[in-house]
């Protein structure tokens, strides 16, 4: 680490071993990082919403198109042969990346959204009736909230919420209390969006466990920063999307234990998740097939395999204690600006500062921070409950990747100290 950064973390060499993360070599894996934007160099810190995407990922979708594309499955030609072979070793990255036990039990889906949907369809409507209860969190993102409303709706079950304390964490006495025979799920992210905090899943699903109630857990923002293995968090469903972790948009995955997809009925209906199809009968496919219909998005899987080998490639040694580096400086120079408020204050903290200042609109915040080439995201962020639990109508919220670095967080205050003087 140098020894400006040393100063500036206010952290020793020991506590944070990054000297051997050469961020500016990362960053020049990602050319859209070396724009400039409104004539100022680009500073991205808009990564919750969507992480940028490195030379390698961009060339392997290419390669895809301009070499190995055909249909896949059940071709005999070369060519559907090949991008089989490389979808299949897609889904075994990616079932590597999250320590699946096997690759069957990973499906492609289009994102987490449509892998928290498939289960609250397949699983939701095959295992929960009315009088059953779901249980979620206060800081769900919406799709994390809606699938289920949408499922409670129709079973008549019920739709229960672990509150959450004033630093943003959940408050475990009171999960511990909503959990009853009822409960036939527990539904819950790993890391929140709009507050950043860490949710001690581990516990979560033991104590989830002792009722036998299934957890599926939202692993959008997680993954980035975290390593995650599925076996020893002990979960049964692990959503994740690409376009947050450096692949391409449009593609993710869901993690399911085997046993309980094996028991799922299918989702969608269609080619490739079939055995034999006649009029009168229709059986289906082995995992993990069965729940994926139609054509997928070979060249999105590829994509975001290579993603996952760039960024895994890196050490998550090495990406973890710079991005707690980075976080905790982006920390101490927000606190310096008068009148700014952190939302989200939690014990474990990853990814994401999300705050007020003054009494000036997070709208009006995020368009002068544009002029000056700095892309934060301000709003709800898709989890209004949150809001409606902090009592505000928004936040502007700076999120971290792994190329960020902290004179980018230097330019962030700068430009919010310009926005104060500009209001006063
Ligand atoms: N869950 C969490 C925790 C998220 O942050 C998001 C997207 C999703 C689910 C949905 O992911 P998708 O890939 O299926 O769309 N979060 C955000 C955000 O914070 N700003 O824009 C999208």
């Amino acid at each position: 680490m140098s020894e400006a950064l040393l100063e500036k973390t206010k952290m020793g060499p020991v506590a944070c071993p990054i000297d051997f993360f050469d961020v500016y070599g990362v960053r020049d894996d990602f050319p859209i990082l070396r724009s400039r934007v409104r004539g100022k160099p680009l500073v991205y810190l808009d990564n919750a919403a969507t992480t940028q995407k490195p030379l390698q990922v961009v060339e392997a979708t290419r390669a895809y198109y301009e070499k190995q594309n055909a249909n896949i499955h059940r071709g005999v030609h070369y060519l559907s042969e090949l991008a089989t072979n490389k979808y299949e070793a897609a889904r075994e990255t990616i079932a590597g990346f999250l320590n699946a036990e096997s690759a069957r039990e990973i499906v492609f889906t289009s994102g987490t959204t449509e892998s928290i949907n498939l289960v609250a369809y397949s699983f939701g409507r095959a295992n929960i009736k009315a009088g059953d209860e779901v249980l979620i969190s206060a800081m769900e993102h919406h799709s994390n909230i809606v699938p289920w409303q949408m499922l409670c709706e129709q079973t008549g079950a019920k739709l229960r919420v672990i509150p959450i304390d004033d630093n943003g964490d959940i408050i475990f006495e009171e999960f511990e209390t909503l959990l009853s025979e009822k409960t036939k799920m527990v539904a819950i992210v790993h890391v929140s969006n709009s507050l950043g905090t860490i949710n001690p899943i581990k516990k979560i699903v033991e104590r989830a466990h002792a009722f036998d109630i299934p957890v599926l857990v939202d692993g959008a923002q997680a993954v980035s920063h975290l390593k995650v293995d599925v076996q020893e968090l002990g979960c049964d469903f692990y959503a994740i999307s690409s376009h947050k972790l450096f692949g391409p948009t449009g593609i993710g995955a869901l993690y399911g234990r085997e046993s309980l997809l094996d028991a799922m009925p299918p989702y969608q209906g269609g080619g490739d998740m079939i055995k034999s199809v006649s009029f009168e009968r229709t059986t289906y496919s082995e995992l993990p097939s069965k729940f994926e219909a139609g054509t997928p998005n070979m060249a999105g899987a590829i994509g975001m395999a290579t993603a996952i080998d760039y960024f895994t490639g890196i050490g998550y040694d090495k990406l973890e204690s710079h991005e707690d580096a980075v976080l905790r400086y982006a920390h101490e120079a927000l606190a310096d600006i008068p009148d700014l408020k952190f939302i989200g204050m939690a014990k474990a903290k990853t990814g994401v500062v999300s705050f007020v200042l003054s009494d000036i609109h997070p709208h009006d915040i995020g368009t002068i921070l544009d002029q000056n080439g700095i892309a934060v995201r301000t709003g709800h962020h898709c989890t209004q409950p949150v809001m409606e639990r902090f009592k505000i109508p928004a936040t502007t919220r700076a999120s971290f990747a792994l190329y960020n670095t902290v004179d980018e967080v230097d330019r962030l205050a700068e430009g919010l100290h310009g926005v104060l003087n500009l209001f006063k």
